[in-house]
């Protein structure tokens, strides 16, 4: 069976939602990828000790032939960062970006490397990860449903922007 794969996507400049959507609709062009389920939109307070704007993030859940692998797929979505303006040799870590793609996990793979590692280091601390992540995740990966249960299901920093 294809593995899960789940993502959170953020952005603060620009055309927040359309660059938000407008990625999903790339990404679902990737051959081997397709976006199975994508959660409301949430208007986030910036993490990271940054004076920024606001962001607006989501998270998604694809479905990933065994072709791909975790690095392509990370490979793939960095390709569409730059697409939709993102320049990373001229922004500061957890500055604001137009567009910030985040590979939370991948089926049960693990990786510790500096250009990958799954799970994403930091996504258990983060509201705007798990609060979007539950809406999306699979009855499949029943593990993730129990560990995310064990989180609070709000946040005030965390607000539905637009419900799916
Ligand atoms: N990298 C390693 N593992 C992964 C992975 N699982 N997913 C590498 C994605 N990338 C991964 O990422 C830096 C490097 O991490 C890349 O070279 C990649 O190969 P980046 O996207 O270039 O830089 P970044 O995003 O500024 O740094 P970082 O450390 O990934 O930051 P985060 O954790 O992505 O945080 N506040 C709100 N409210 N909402 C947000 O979306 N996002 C950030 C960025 C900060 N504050 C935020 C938000
Ligand atoms: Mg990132």
């Amino acid at each position: 069976m294809n593995p899960n794969a789940y993502i959170c996507a953020g952005s603060n400049i620009g055309d927040r939602a359309g660059t938000l959507l407008g990625a999903l609709r790339v990404l679902h062009d990737v051959p081997g990828v397709s976006v199975e389920a994508v959660s409301s939109i949430y208007e986030t307070d910036p993490v990271g000790g940054v004076a920024q704007a606001a962001y607006l993030n989501l998270a998604a859940r694809l479905e990933v032939a065994t072709t791909l692998s975790p690095e392509a797929l990370l490979t793939e979505m960095q390709r569409i960062e730059r697409a939709f303006g993102r320049d990373r040799a001229h922004e500061i870590r957890w500055g604001p970006r137009t567009l910030d793609l985040d590979l939370l996990l991948f089926g049960e793979e693990t990786r510790a490397t500096a250009f990958l590692t799954l799970p994403h280091p930091r996504m258990w601390e983060r509201a705007f990860v798990l609060i979007p992540l539950r809406e999306v995740a699979d009855s499949r990966d029943a593990w993730l449903a129990e560990k995310l249960a064990a989180f609070p299901a709000s946040d005030p920093s965390v607000r539905l922007a637009a419900s799916r």
